[in-house]
Order: structure tokens, then sequence, then C-alpha cells
């Protein structure tokens, strides 16, 4: 009997089946989005290696990076591969588990989980807030402002251990950064760690994301995080590879034109919060991103590294002059800090 008829049956079958999928995924985007998609172009970092010996010559890469984009990659980081590894797998084992057990740990203060469209970081979109799960990790040691939230070990046993070890390397790898960005600023390299200076006591929150790939379908743009630039200092940002993440390199230019971050692997992306560009009086930006969905499921990890938050930021002695003044009076980053997500989150309830 000829078997070719068979043959190409089967083959028929699974390419209908692939279509159909294909046609699956693309429609859980909205309309908008599909179109935002197919806009975009990938934008080439600028890549930081850490481990470099020639520390001058990494400065002057990194004063170059935050100067043009805001944002590089980090590479030679020091932070345990293998660990990053645990650290998304616990992440997603924290985000699979039913919600009412996730709203146990419902945000008290930073620190907890934030469901679907607790917060909206762009204020000026109608959107009912972003779409994204969140659980914030603060300081190790609580104090009266920060009290962690842990999940139970019976439901995940090893999900406090590899978050506390991550958070310990991760910070260590921020201050590490911290050290050549002030070289970067034409500081004194120990300029913001030195006893007294804004990160002697740092705030660093850890922020787990977590974007669901189905979204539903509809005409209105969804975004798994909205245009924001960082709150902060520093974020060092571990992806999981798939994309979504968009930088807009000039924020008042209309239209906005996003550019795509390409992920690297075992590499973090670096970017610096409206808080350094305030400090270094716009001399370093902070610059606009968001998140769209793909349609797939995204998982991603920030460090926020904040100076103590009794820290006063003025404007760094390096970065003005007579004839280039302070920009910006005086803050108080704890209080700036407090203002900014409090924002986020009651957009998000008011929208
Ligand atoms: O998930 C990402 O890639 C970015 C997250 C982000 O921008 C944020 O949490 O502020």
């Amino acid at each position: 009997m000829d078997s070719t008829p068979t043959f190409l049956q089967g083959w028929l079958r699974i390419y209908i089946a692939a279509t159909l999928l294909y046609i699956r995924s693309w429609r859980t985007l909205s309309i908008r989005n599909q179109y935002f998609f197919q806009m975009m172009e990938s934008l080439s970092l600028p890549l930081i290696d850490l481990s470099s010996s020639d520390r001058i010559s990494t400065a002057s890469s990194i004063r170059q990076a935050c100067m043009d984009y805001g944002f590089f990659y980090l590479i030679n980081h020091g932070v345990d591969k293998q660990l990053l590894e645990n650290v998304f797998d616990e992440s997603r084992k924290f985000f699979s588990l039913p919600l009412e057990e996730k709203m146990k740990l419902a945000r008290k203060g930073y620190l907890g989980f934030a469901p679907l469209h607790a917060e909206n970081l762009d204020s000026s979109t109608t959107s009912k807030g972003d779409s994204k799960e969140t659980f914030h990790i603060g300081p190790l040691q609580d104090d009266e402002r920060h009290v962690n939230q842990w999940p139970s070990e019976d439901l995940l046993p090893s999900w406090r251990f590899v978050m506390e070890k991550y958070y310990k390397q991760v910070l260590s790898t921020g201050k590490r950064l911290s050290s050549l960005i002030a070289l970067a600023l034409n500081l004194d390299d120990d300029f913001f760690e030195k006893a007294g200076g804004a990160l002697d006591r740092p705030l660093g929150v850890l922020r787990l994301l977590h974007y669901p790939g189905e979204m539903g379908v509809s005409d209105e743009v969804v975004y798994g995080a909205s245009a924001h630039s960082d709150y902060g200092m520093i974020t060092l940002l571990a992806t999981d590879g798939v994309p979504g993440l968009q930088v807009c390199r000039e924020k008042l230019k209309q239209p906005r034109i996003w550019e795509d971050v390409n992920h690297v692997k075992g590499g973090f992306i670096v970017n610096l919060g409206d808080m350094m560009e305030r400090w270094s009086n716009c001399v370093f930006r902070s610059t606009l991103h968001r998140v769209m969905p793909t349609g797939k499921e995204r998982y991603s990890i920030a460090l926020f590294l904040d100076p103590n938050e009794d820290y006063i930021v003025e404007c760094l002695s390096s970065c003005c002059s007579e004839s280039s003044p302070p920009r910006f009076p005086p803050i108080c980053s704890g209080d700036y800090l407090r203002d900014r997500i409090t924002a986020a989150y009651s957009e998000a309830s008011n929208g």
C-alpha cells in the first residue's frame, strides 16, 4: 500500500496545529499591543565588565553609558550563576501558588505580595493598573519601618534561604558598582559607601516580578509595566530571556520611540533612577522604560539600591558650577521614595 498520502496528512496536521497555536498566542495580545510590537527596534546597550582590573577605563565607560542611555549591561558581576537560576525557580514557585495563598502575604508597607493591577507606574494612562504581580523583600534585618514577609516553610521550604542569599550577593554587587559610579562622577570611590555616605546603611529592595502570558482579547493597550523611570539610585535587573522590556531614550519628545532591550544571558541590566538624575544635576539620566506583553509568561527580578532613608540627596559638588547651578532642591531620600511609591499604588486603585 502507498504510504505517501498518510505521510503528507501527518505533516499537514502538524502544520495546521502550529498555525492555530501561533494565531491563538497572537490573539492573546490586544490589537493595539500587536501594533506597538511590530514597530519596535532593538537597542544595543554598552556592556560593562565588573571584573575588569582597569577601574579608570571601566568608570569612564560607565560615565558615557549613564550620560547616553541611563542603561547598560553588567557582566562578570560576581553573583553565582546557579543562585540566579535558583532565585528564578523559587520565584516561579511562589507566583504559581493560589491567589488566596499569596494574599496571605499581601503588601504591608513596601514589603510582601501585590496582585495584578495593584500598581500603575504611569499616572497618565487610564489603564486599570499594570498586568503584573510582584513580591518585595526589604533589608534582611527587620526594623520598625520594614518587616519582611516570608512564605511558610511547609509550602516553599527553600524560599527564604535562596532569597536571602541572593539579596546579599546582589546587594554586594550593587555596592561594588556604586564605587565605579562614584569614580564616573569624579568623586572618591568610597563616596557612597563611606561612613555617613548614602549607602552606609542602604535601602535595598528586591522585587520579584511575574507577568502572565494570557492577557485576554481587548482593544485597550495593556502594559506589563507601564512607562516609568525608576525612583531611586541604581537598579540591577535580571530577566529570564522572554522579551518585553523597552526603553524610550528621549522622554520629552513626542511621539515616543520605544526600543527593545535584549536579554544578555547571565548579565544584569542596570539603570539609573530619578534620584540619581537629580543628584547628578542631570549629568546622568534616568530613562523611561516599560514592559509590553508578548503573549508569553515572563519573570524578572530587580534590586533597587537606594540610599539610607534619612540621607539628604543634594546636588553633587562634581556636577554643578557657577555656570551650571543645582537644578533641584535637596530631598530626603526616604520621603521622596515613599511619595513616589504611594502615588503608583493609589493611581492603580483610582484607575
Ligand atoms: O520586568 C522588567 O523587565 C522591568 C521591571 C521594572 O521596570 C520595574 O519593576 O520598575
